[in-house]
């Protein structure tokens, strides 16, 4: 087992990937870090001598390894794809998506608004706006469960 001095705390801005920069997993992770232009550092981990604390935080010794600055541990890297996919977009990847794939191409454009017509959909969607006022009452703990009934 490595000795490595234990890393610091996770800055509060930022999140720390483990890796291992020949691992084609940990790639996966990082390719959605830097696509969503999420800020991060890097802990590259020597495979074949762990360093205790690595193994206390994922006992499975494997990178890719995502840790937040509220101490959560996150691995396998579809997993930690899919946890980074869920953060905001430093980048705006949202609205870039949105005007290339909606505003130009009118086919798509037609499709969306085709499903907005589909019974099943008009069963369950709620508008942008109740959205909105439903999420900003649920994020301060005080969710309106009957909003719009
Ligand atoms: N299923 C894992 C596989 C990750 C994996 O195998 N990573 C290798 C490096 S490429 C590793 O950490 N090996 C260390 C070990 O097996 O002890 C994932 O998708 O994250």
């Amino acid at each position: 087992v490595a000795r490595t001095p234990e890393p610091g705390p996770v800055p509060k801005d930022s999140i720390r990937l483990y890796s291992m920069r020949f691992c084609p997993y940990a790639q996966r992770t990082r390719l959605v870090l830097h696509a969503k232009g999420i800020k991060f550092d890097t802990i590259n981990i020597h495979l074949r001598n762990k360093p205790e604390w690595f193994l206390e935080k994922n006992p499975l010794g494997m990178v890719p390894t995502l840790e937040t600055p509220a101490g959560e541990v996150i691995y396998e890297s579809p997993i930690t794809c899919e946890y980074l996919d869920e953060a905001p977009a430093k980048n705006d990847a949202g609205a870039f998506f949105q005007g290339i794939f909606l505003d130009n191409t009118p086919e798509l454009k037609k499709w969306r608004a085709h499903m907005l017509e589909d019974p099943a959909v008009k069963a369950t969607i709620h508008s942008v706006e109740s959205h909105k006022a439903f999420f900003k009452g649920y994020a301060v703990e005080k969710p309106d469960y009957d909003y719009g009934l």
